[in-house]
């Protein structure tokens, strides 16, 4: 900390400064009640969702920063901005946090605020252990990002592999921070995909058989089952990696009889995977998208739900192409390269069926259907790339270049953020009740756009041309310079149209375009059917679905009125208590964190014996629900006019 270095420093005093500035704010609009009674203790599915909206936002303003630091020293030839070893840094810090803390809370957001809305549910299967993925989530992220601020960042790569990563190279703390911070916000993963796969499956409406449920629900159910399946592999890895360095085992140590490719495999068991839970709910959200400015139902349903399912079960046979070079053999590696290529197959399936959704559409061009179209060029582009790392011959080229990091951006960025964006703009007047405007949105848009093929054409160019990837620096004389110069404006293209959203976002809340029908966009799914934003029980009474698109068959047939609620028929509603409990494990969850990255094994037991403590009040609870009465109903109803 005292020893980093001016940038250190300024990011220091920058973080106090906030930080004091977010007191003083609180404090002076007295608004620490409101915040503890309606945010920081809610279980409310919606708020819980938005809470993470927020929360992934900043992540991406935090990763972006480091994907930004990192572009600026590579823009010239032999440049000594950045040391090699703070460059080490920001490239885990930017991988982990684009991944763990960005990517994931942000799909977590749409499943919160989307799912039980859309299946006609009042909150998810189990509203408190929802907030404590949040809380666990959102400590982690916390424990992570202070890990510059005490003792260093970790600076083995987002994959941490050991040797690199065993206590004897590497004495950390930075290391520690990884591995307990990744560990915390799985555990809350773990939490959110048995959540929503219970909510999906227990809670939808009467009538809503599984054939019937929208696309974007279905995707959830396919990231749920991949989240499950595959977060246990990486916390057993981190676990063991963890005895190893604070206990002195030796499961990964050479020296001792372990063995560091069974971290490998283990990582990237969970690792492979992991890239498509995040980019499932993109795909339900195009879906979602492409159908309603359409104005048709999807093209294909069965075949999507379908190549959904398909390539969450591909997804676990390809783990093993992400080292072809390792020296596994022939056979193996034809294995793995054939299941890779074989997720190409579903896909297609997906990009045919929403562009076959649009022909003879009657299509609106809105800014989430904006986000869609270039998602499909951007997709076609990665997928056909990403074939061709799979050639595992080819592979022992271009495996760790620039191509690959070019390829892997493409998907991540052109396919999940575009992805989660669209479904951003899309669902926030449901959020909110207002809409983001249109003009500033398109900024953003062709910004990030333009700047997005700017910044990563030159780098499939540049992985022909030998660069590695996790290089800090190179030399004049390999003819990079050029390429990465542009590379980097592009970067700088991408990092302004983020600063249109913001402003947008800013300037919507004064002046966007009220939603006050619930339906702004003519939407096909139950979560149209709802003011916005929805009161906190959802529903007042609860439909009996009969089709798939169902709001929009009864808008087709003038039946509408028949989802209003009756004053005569009301009856109060059992609601899931606010608690306190989710909020402070997530605070005992990261004491004990900070704890075991240091070796204050004191701390970090006593902190874990708090969350038991929590946990056993919590068995002990016998009320965690309450009636919400008829008139607050009744008052609620027909202050949106549906009464
Ligand atoms: C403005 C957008 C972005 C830019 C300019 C950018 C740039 C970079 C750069 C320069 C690197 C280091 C390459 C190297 O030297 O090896 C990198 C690595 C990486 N990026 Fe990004 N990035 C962006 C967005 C994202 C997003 C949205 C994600 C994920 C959702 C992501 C995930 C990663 C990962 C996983 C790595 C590998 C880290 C490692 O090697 O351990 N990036 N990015
Ligand atoms: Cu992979």
């Amino acid at each position: 900390m005292w020893n980093e270095g001016p940038m250190i420093w300024t990011s220091d005093v920058l973080i106090l400064l906030t930080s004091v500035g977010i007191i003083g704010v609180l404090t002076h609009f007295k608004k620490w009640k409101w915040l503890w009674d309606e945010w920081l203790t809610t279980v409310d599915h919606k708020k819980i969702g938005i809470m993470y909206l927020i929360a992934a936002l900043l992540m991406m303003f935090r990763g972006g920063v480091d994907a930004l630091l990192m572009r600026t020293q590579l823009a010239v030839p032999n440049n000594h901005l950045l040391t090699a070893e703070h460059y080490d840094q920001i490239f885990t810090t930017h991988g982990t946090i684009m991944i763990l803390f960005m990517a994931m809370p942000f799909i977590f957001a749409m499943f919160n605020i989307v799912v039980p809305l859309q299946i006609g549910a009042r909150d998810v299967a189990f509203p408190y252990l929802n907030a404590i993925s949040f809380w666990l989530f959102f400590f982690a992220a916390l424990l992570f990002n202070l890990s510059f601020v005490f003792g260093g960042s970790p600076d083995a790569g987002w994959v941490s592999y050991p040797p690199l990563t065993e206590l004897g190279f590497d004495k950390g703390p930075g290391e520690n921070f990884y591995l307990l911070a990744v560990q915390i916000t799985g555990i809350g993963s773990i939490g959110t995909g048995i959540n929503f796969l219970a909510t999906i499956f227990k809670m939808r409406a009467p009538g809503m058989k599984l054939m019937k449920m929208p696309l974007f629900t279905w995707s959830v159910v396919a990231a749920s089952i991949v989240i499950i399946a595959a977060f246990p592999a990486l916390a057993i890895a981190l676990a063991l990696l963890l005895l190893d360095r604070v206990f002195g085992t030796h499961f990964f140590t050479m020296l001792h009889g372990g063995d560091p490719m069974m971290f490998v495999n283990l990582f990237w068991i969970w690792g492979h995977p992991e890239v498509y839970i995040v980019i499932l709910p993109a795909f339900g959200i195009f879906s979602e998208v492409v159908a309603t400015f359409s104005k048709k139902r999807i093209f294909g349903y069965s075949s999507m739900v379908a190549s959904l399912l398909l390539i969450s079960v591909i997804s676990y046979f390809v783990w093993a192409h992400h080292f072809f070079t390792m020296g596994a053999g022939a056979n193996v590696n034809t294995f793995f390269a054939v299941a890779s290529m074989m997720v190409a197959i579903p896909t297609g399936v997906k990009v045919f069926n929403w562009l076959f959704t649009m022909y003879r559409g009657r299509v609106t061009m809105s800014l989430p259907m904006w986000w869609t179209a270039s998602f499909v060029l951007n997709f076609l582009m990665g997928g056909a790339t990403g074939v061709m790392l799979a050639v595992a011959p080819a592979d022992y080229q271009y495996h760790n270049s620039y191509f690959l990091i070019a390829h892997f951006h493409q998907t991540l960025i052109g396919g999940t953020v575009y992805g989660l964006l669209a479904g951003m703009y899309y669902w926030w007047p449901k959020m909110f009740g207002f809409k983001l405007d249109k003009k500033l949105g398109m900024w953003a848009m062709v910004l990030f756009n333009i700047g997005f093929y700017v910044c990563f054409m030159p780098q499939y160019a540049l992985g022909f041309m030998g660069m590695q990837r996790r290089m800090y620096t190179y030399p004049a004389g390999m003819g990079w310079g050029t390429l990465n110069f542009i590379s980097t404006i592009g970067a700088y293209l991408m990092g302004l149209g983020f600063l249109f959203i913001v402003i947008e976002v800013i300037y919507s809340i004064k002046y966007g375009e009220r939603d006050l029908t619930g339906d702004p966009w003519n939407g096909r799914t139950l979560e149209w059917s709802l003011p916005s934003p929805a009161p906190h029980y959802n529903f007042a009474v609860i439909p009996t679905v009969t089709e798939r698109d169902y709001w929009w068959e009864l808008k087709e047939n003038n039946r509408t009125h028949e989802l209003r609620p009756k004053a005569e028929t009301l009856k109060s509603i059992e609601m899931p208590k606010n608690s306190a409990r989710p909020f402070l494990m997530g605070v005992a969850f990261f004491f004990a964190g900070f704890g075991f990255v240091f070796h204050w094994l004191i701390l970090g037991f006593a902190a874990l014996a708090i969350v038991a403590a929590i946990m056993i009040h919590r068995a002990l609870e016998v009320h965690d629900e309450y009636a919400v009465p008829v008139d607050e109903i009744l008052e609620t109803e027909a202050a949106t006019g549906r009464l």
